[in-house]
């Protein structure tokens, strides 16, 4: 099983997208193993974004993720990180294919809706850095998810 975070940013949250996101999860088969809402700061925003911090749009991308809370969300599965992405699509909204989150919930390249972790060593460093211990589950899996030789 693989573990990765999504964060609904501040575009999910105030175009009040964040059932109907929490739900597509849910409905692929995806496991929610941890979830809350926060507010960002910048000391942590640098630590997340920090293959961006030199690029011209660093500054707005800061101010739009602290605008408004955040939900954070651990999710687990079978290659999730992977599925999750897929689900997530392009990083501009309006280049996301239809049927995706961004590709259905966005049009900017910014406001893109969504985070999702791009690597199982990048999702379990960014888990640990949105959730305390204790604050991520371990609970029975539903039955006919996955064959028994997939989970
Ligand atoms: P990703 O979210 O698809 O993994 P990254 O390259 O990691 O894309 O960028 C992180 C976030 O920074 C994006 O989700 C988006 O909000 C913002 N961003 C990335 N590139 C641009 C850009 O060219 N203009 C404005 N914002 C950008
Ligand atoms: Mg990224």
């Amino acid at each position: 099983m693989e573990r990765t975070l999504v964060i609904l940013k501040p575009s999910a949250i105030a175009r009040e997208h964040a059932g109907e996101i929490i739900s597509r999860f849910e409905k692929k088969g995806l496991k929610i193993i941890g979830i809350k809402m926060m507010q960002l700061h910048e000391d942590i925003l640098r630590e997340h974004y920090a293959h961006l911090v030199d690029r011209p749009f660093f500054p707005s991308l800061l101010n739009s993720m602290m605008a408004l809370p955040v939900i954070v969300i651990g999710i687990e599965g079978v290659e999730a990180v992977t599925v999750v992405r897929q689900m997530t699509d392009a990083t501009n909204s309006r280049k996301a294919l239809p049927g995706t989150i961004r590709g259905d919930f966005g049009m900017s390249g910014q406001e893109n809706i969504i985070h999702a972790s791009d690597s199982v060593e990048n999702a379990e460093i960014e888990l640990k850095r949105f959730f305390a211990d204790g604050e991520l589950f371990d609970y029975p899996t539903k039955k006919f998810l996955y064959s028994p030789d997939e989970a």
